[in-house]
């Protein structure tokens, strides 16, 4: 199948990021060549000039826009971390797919400001225009945002990413963000925005990204408090009762207030510096360390303001660990 001005590129489901996994992201903001790249269907190619967006639903006035429409709207810049929940197939499996960017685009709430949203409207649907299947499902991606979320600042129509315009990988012309939340609701190559007074009954709404815990179905949205370490990596090579840092990044939807590391395979623990965040970026953290020779566990383990603590197994945001030889 082929719509006027699309086609999909690289059908099914693929993964890409650095092989160095989490070690790679020495820098404050990821650049664009050690960010993961997901998609569930195949990518999507979209000439700009037939690219629209339709906002309809519960709204007073249904509006069709074109790129030109969008780029004629204020524009706002925000950090954000960006994180992929993992496979839903396997939701309690630590992928760690991590990053830091900045995004700028349109708030969503400005456009559903232009289409006279009702007050009747408790959900934003928000759909892909790609097609293909995923685990044997063939429905268009579709995800949805409770509206305060929706509303929110910080959610934008993004049209850039680290001050260069989105590639066709990313979502281009236009996806979703939604800072703070888990990748997996930030619609790549968004083309429809729907106002209702319900959930989606979608597949990615339903049977994947929703976890089933002992409260019951929870969505996969906010994302819980992770840490990872950077340094030292496994390949390092570090000499005996020389000082080094034990550093790495700390993220989660709320502020992350301490992170604690152990050097022993989680015998004891030590509190770490933690640094600032800007808008919904991660957080440095850093412990000082005279390694004795021999083999050694590290763990990092993060706490956010909250009082929420990251699982030592068994989640998606699970403790991260690093197995380190000195010589
Ligand atoms: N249309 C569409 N949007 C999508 C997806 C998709 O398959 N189709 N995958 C989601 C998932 S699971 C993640 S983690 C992020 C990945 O964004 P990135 O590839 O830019 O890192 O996009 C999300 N948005
Ligand atoms: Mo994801």
């Amino acid at each position: 199948m082929t719509r006027t001005g699309m086609h999909m590129t690289k059908k099914g489901f693929s993964f890409q990021g650095p092989v160095e996994g989490v070690h790679a992201l020495n820098s404050w903001i990821t650049a664009e060549d050690d960010l993961f790249l997901v998609t569930h269907m195949g990518f999507l190619e979209i000439d700009p000039n037939h690219w629209h967006l339709d906002i309809d639903g519960l709204v007073g006035n249904p509006v069709k826009l074109r790129l030109a429409d969008l780029l004629a709207m204020p524009q706002r810049e925000y950090m954000s971390f960006h994180e992929c929940a993992g496979s839903p197939l396997a939701p309690t499996i630590a992928k760690r797919r991590i990053g830091n960017v900045v995004w700028k685009g349109v708030p969503l709430s400005l456009v559903l400001e232009r289409a006279k949203i009702s007050s009747d409207a408790s959900y934003v649907w928000t759909s892909g225009l790609e097609w293909g299947s995923y685990a044997e499902v063939e429905e268009p991606y579709q995800k949805d945002l409770p509206i305060a979320k929706a509303l929110a600042e910080e959610v934008l129509l993004a049209l850039e990413i680290n001050g260069r315009p989105l590639s066709m990988e990313r979502g281009g012309p236009v996806r979703l963000v939604v800072p703070g939340w888990y990748g997996t609701n930030s619609v790549k190559w968004l083309g429809s925005i729907t106002a209702a007074d319900r959930r989606s009954r979608s597949a990615y709404t339903t049977r994947f990204y929703n976890d089933h815990t002992a409260w019951g179905v929870r969505p996969v949205w906010h994302v819980a408090p992770e840490s990872v370490i950077v340094s030292p990596s496994p390949s390092d090579i570090l000499p005996a009762d020389m000082p080094t840092t034990i550093w790495g990044w700390a993220w989660g939807d709320n502020q992350i207030s301490s992170v604690e590391v152990s050097v022993d395979g989680g015998g004891s623990w030590q509190a770490a510096t933690v640094g600032p965040r800007e808008d919904r970026s991660w957080q440095r953290f850093e412990l000082s360390w005279s390694p004795r020779a021999g083999q050694h566990l590290l763990i990092c383990q993060c706490t956010n303001e909250v009082g929420e603590r990251q699982p030592l197994a068994d989640a998606r945001n699970a403790v991260h660990s690093v197995e380190i030889n000195v010589a």
